[in-house]
């Protein structure tokens, strides 16, 4: 340094400290055209959701009737706690005014909520998780959103919303926000994956780390274990490998987000698989898996349901359920390969039985 003045090195600070969530899409698709500027909006507005919920989680346990279960049991069966109902409510009021959503659908909805006002004039649908992990919410442990956007193809006249029923390399953008000890918002428009951490004092997402790449193996593995005897052979095979291999970590929250945005960082692999009760696992593709998936391979690494790439599946139904085995490729593959030598072996004793 020679202690003189630069304005281009003064100039590139403040562009690190001051790179929007709106200015930064705008700078991915290098364009201020039409579907530029809507994808733009619709970012805008998920970070605006994002900051209405983290402010009400950040003081929860301050307030009257924000925390704990509201009595109700949603379509999947789960007891709803009142934060679910908050942040639900949250993206809808907060799409009412982007004039650009028709449809949103949601795990707490059982059937797609059309925005009549937004109607037909709004060609994209937002799915989305509010609250992933609401079991965390009441210790005051992290838990996230998760979204999707997709473009609406056709009328869709009877509103049943059968154009969602589509795999998941549609997705127009997709990603989550995390709120842990700061909250941050991961996303993708296709084009590599991006973090921005909330600056309270500014009340703006801003850009943190661009273009994430996901090592292609990892020590982490994430996956609730008290499924063990739930689970099939396969997924044993891998619990037991990495058992008696030293170098792995168990690391898991009980709230996906978190646990995949270390897997994003950190790298290692997720599982959600198929128990026993549940043979598709609990998760859910379209704003669950789907969205994370596109993250995932976006950053280069892998997800799958163990057999099939996650955003090849097309859903039957918009709450379907899939497996979910997600991470670095390296550790992908590995558990793959204990699936599929399990595969092989069934159909061995199929065959010569
Ligand atoms: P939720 O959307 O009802 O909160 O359920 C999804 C959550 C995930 O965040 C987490 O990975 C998983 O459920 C934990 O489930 P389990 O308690 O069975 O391990
Ligand atoms: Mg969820």
């Amino acid at each position: 340094m020679d202690g003189a003045y630069h304005p281009s090195e003064a100039a590139h600070a403040l562009d690190r400290d001051c790179t929007t969530l709106s200015r930064h899409v705008l700078q991915q698709l290098q364009s201020f055209g039409p579907e530029a500027q809507d994808l733009s909006a619709l970012m805008n507005r998920i970070a605006l959701a994002g900051k209405l919920i983290a402010r009400r989680l950040t003081n929860a346990g301050l307030l009257e009737a924000a925390l704990g279960f509201t009595g109700e049991t949603n379509v999947q069966g789960e007891a709803v706690k009142k934060m679910d109902v908050f942040a639900n409510d949250v993206f809808i009021s907060v799409f009412k005014q982007s004039g650009l959503v028709c449809r949103l659908a949601s795990e707490e909805m059982e059937n797609p909520y059309y925005i009549p006002e937004n109607c037909p004039i709004g060609r994209y649908t937002l799915l989305y998780d509010p609250i992933d992990g609401s079991s965390n919410v009441d210790i005051n442990l992290n838990v996230g959103s998760i979204f999707s956007i997709r473009r609406q193809e056709g009328d869709d006249l009877d509103q049943t919303g059968a154009d969602l029923l589509q795999h998941g390399r549609g997705q127009l953008a997709a990603g989550y926000i995390l709120y842990g000890p700061s909250t941050v918002l991961v996303y993708s428009i296709g084009r590599g994956v991006h973090a921005f951490t909330l600056d309270d004092s500014l009340g703006e997402f801003i850009l943190a780390s661009e273009n994430i790449r996901v090592p292609e193996h990892g020590s982490n593995y994430s996956v609730n274990e008290g499924n063990f005897w739930q689970w099939d052979e396969s997924i044993r095979d891998f619990i037991r490998y990495v058992h008696r291999h030293e170098g792995y970590s168990a690391r898991y929250s009980g709230a996906l987000v978190g646990d995949f945005h270390r897997i994003l960082l950190q790298g290692g692999v997720f599982l959600y698989p198929g128990t026993t009760k549940k043979p598709d696992g609990k998760l859910r593709l379209l704003y669950e898996t789907a969205p994370l998936a596109f993250l995932m391979e976006q950053a280069g690494g892998s997800a799958s349901t163990g057999t099939q790439p996650i955003l090849d599946v097309v859903p039957k139904e918009i709450h379907q359920r899939t497996p979910l085995v997600i991470g670095s490729t390296e550790d992908v593959k590995l558990v793959e390969s204990f699936i599929q030598e399990r595969l092989r072996e069934k159909e061995y004793l199929t065959r010569t039985s």
